[in-house]
């Protein structure tokens, strides 16, 4: 589906080598291997990858092994390090993943192509194919927090709260992010609102390796505050 604004970019030919993968990491040692194992063979290790951590366990070293850019900063929650992940890179696009094994690396190409077909924001959508590997509660929390976001925007969205998306650099640049929890919802929703071009795509979503950094219960009313939030500044600005 393609959420079409009325800022869409040139298209553009952007290759691996114009691409930075990011990511909060906090403790993920059982997950961080495979994950940039999957990224350095899907870009030819062409794609520059990026972890903010604040981990007490083996993951920076890790990540060191695998050549990753490793920016050190105390846990203060996903949004912090991942607002100092997107904001890192020099490279002209940046994809966002969790450091978890449950987003498909080997998708990167696709992201890719849909920005260089003119996509500002292109967002894996892990509902569509049923989320098969989602705890049922964290389902439904995903289903209601994208319908209250349709509602409060008057724009049709299916998942706010993916780890996977490509952003073209400068859309990260332009605009201020404020949210922690909520900040994916927020990635999402500031460049819906402001008119570039917004495109969700289907992606798998497999189970979690490592154990979850996220408190349903806190975590979901913090999402569910963000998400009306940004709409209403975002309505109002
Ligand atoms: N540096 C840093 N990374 C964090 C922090 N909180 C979460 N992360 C990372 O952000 C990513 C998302 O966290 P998850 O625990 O996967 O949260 P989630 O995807 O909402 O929950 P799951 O459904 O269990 O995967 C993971 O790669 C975490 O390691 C933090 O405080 N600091
Ligand atoms: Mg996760």
């Amino acid at each position: 589906m393609a959420i079409q604004g009325s800022q869409t970019a040139e298209p553009t030919d952007y290759t691996f080598d114009d691409l930075a993968v990011v990511m909060g990491t906090y403790n993920e040692k059982e997950a961080i291997g495979t994950v940039l194992e999957d990224i350095e063979t899907v870009t030819d290790g062409r794609a520059e990858v990026v972890c903010v951590d604040g981990s007490s366990d083996r993951t920076p070293e890790i990540a060191r092994e695998h050549g990753a850019t490793v920016i050190e900063q105390e846990p203060q929650g996903y949004g912090v390090a991942v607002r100092e992940a997107v904001l890192t890179p020099d490279r002209p696009v940046v994809v966002t993943t969790d450091c978890d094994d449950t987003y498909p690396m080997e998708r990167l190409p696709d992201f890719l192509d849909e920005i260089n077909d003119g996509g500002d924001v292109v967002s894996g959508d892990r509902l569509y194919y049923g989320a098969e590997q989602m705890p049922a509660m964290n389902k439904l929390g995903n289903e209601l927090f994208a319908l209250l976001a349709s509602a409060l925007m008057g724009k049709r969205v299916h998942d706010t709260t993916t780890g996977m998306r490509a952003y073209r650099r400068e859309v990260l640049q332009k605009i201020k992010w404020t949210e922690n929890t909520g900040l994916s919802a927020e990635l999402l929703m500031r460049p819906l609102m402001r008119g570039y071009d917004v495109r969700e795509r289907p992606i798998e979503y497999d189970e979690r390796k490592g154990e979850t950094k996220l408190d349903p219960f806190s975590g979901g009313a913090a999402i569910a505050k963000s998400i009306v939030r940004v709409a209403l500044e975002e309505r109002f600005r």
